[in-house]
């Protein structure tokens, strides 16, 4: 199996042809570098041995990779944005397909549809698009994610064992697209996913995560002024009874605002500043490690 190794030298992007083979005398996988490419964003086909040139990774890297790649997402970032103003939900699941038969669900969230919203907002705030074509904007994006999760959820289906983990935002908390779109993201990858956003009083969070029982529960907050909200809110959720291992709180309010080294009642809860979607699992993982490592024993 070969694939190609992405290495960062002064921040540019270098590209390596790497081998897995089998060492014998060790007894395990070895790599072995079949050659240097040179810059990432110049890598071609013809630069690639004959014998790997049709290998999924390959194909895949120089996909990702290629500048011609970027030029295609700038076009496609300004082609979602019109179709997202006429409310054009056909022609956008249509560039979804397009989008993510090669590069995946991920990667369309996170370079193409949140990229674009936080356009929107730009326009909005500059006084280049008016109220309600915002709105039309954010109701053809949710409708958009729908789309995308009946397509989906066709594919996977969520494992009984999976974590069960409650995406919520605070009360008064009405921005939704973020919620949908980690959950969108979460159900692609078999957990199993209640999504209650936006904005839900305190009283019936409770009650739902008392009969959901999450493993995890997410909450999302884009207006840092609803950070008294979600501390009452992550108080409330830890007087409880709800056995979690973790509550994550995240989203673009939480940004700009600086937090305070956790004490020990607060040891679950955690603030991801700045977590893309694609750091989303490693810190869904890392918080559950002990819940993994405890079902594991059960098993035993
Ligand atoms: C659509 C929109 C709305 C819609 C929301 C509809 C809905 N059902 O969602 C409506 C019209 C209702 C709205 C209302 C308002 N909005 Co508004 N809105 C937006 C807009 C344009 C897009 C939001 C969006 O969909 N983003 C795309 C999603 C995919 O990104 P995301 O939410 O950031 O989520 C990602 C990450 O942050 C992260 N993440 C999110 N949550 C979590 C949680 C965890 C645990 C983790 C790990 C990660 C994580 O993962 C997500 C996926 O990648 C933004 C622009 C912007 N910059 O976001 C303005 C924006 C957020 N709105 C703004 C404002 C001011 C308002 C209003 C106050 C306007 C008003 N005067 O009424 C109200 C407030 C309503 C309220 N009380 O909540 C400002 C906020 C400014 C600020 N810094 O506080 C923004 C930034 C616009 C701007 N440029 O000024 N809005």
């Amino acid at each position: 199996m070969v694939f190609i190794r992405d290495k960062k030298v002064k921040g540019h992007s270098y590209a390596y042809l790497v081998r897995n083979t089998w060492d014998d005398k060790n007894g395990r996988v070895k790599q072995e570098i079949v050659k240097y490419l040179g810059r990432s964003s110049k890598v071609a086909l013809d630069d690639i041995p004959k014998d790997f040139q049709n290998d999924p990774n390959v194909v895949t890297f120089i996909a990702c990779h290629s500048s011609d790649t970027q030029k295609m997402e700038i076009t496609m970032k300004e082609e979602i944005l019109e179709l997202l103003i006429r409310n054009d939900t056909n022609s956008l699941i249509n560039i979804f397909e397009r989008y993510s038969q090669f590069f995946g669900l991920l990667r369309f969230y996170e370079r193409l549809l949140a990229p674009v919203m936080y356009k929107v907002g730009e326009l909005w705030e500059a006084g280049k698009l008016d109220v309600a074509t915002e709105h039309v904007c954010s109701s053809a994006a949710h409708t958009l994610v729908r789309l995308i999760n009946e397509r989906t959820s066709r594919n996977s289906v969520a494992n009984r064992k999976a974590l069960r983990i409650l995406i919520c935002t605070p009360e008064g908390e009405y921005h939704s697209l973020g919620c949908m779109v980690i959950e969108s993201f979460l159900r692609s990858k078999g957990y199993s996913v209640s999504n209650i956003a936006p904005s839900v009083p305190f009283d019936s969070i409770i009650a739902f995560a008392n009969k959901f029982e999450p493993d995890l529960i997410m909450i999302s907050i884009t207006l840092a002024d609803n950070i008294g909200a979600t501390n009452k809110l992550v108080n409330r959720i830890l007087a409880s009874r709800i056995s979690i291992c973790a509550i994550l709180v995240g989203g673009i309010g939480i940004e700009s605002l600086s937090i305070k080294s956790e004490n020990d009642k607060f040891k679950k809860v955690k603030f991801l500043k700045g977590t893309k979607l694609s750091g989303i699992l490693s810190s869904i993982k890392e918080a559950t490690k002990d819940r993994a490592r405890a079902s594991v024993k059960i098993k035993k």
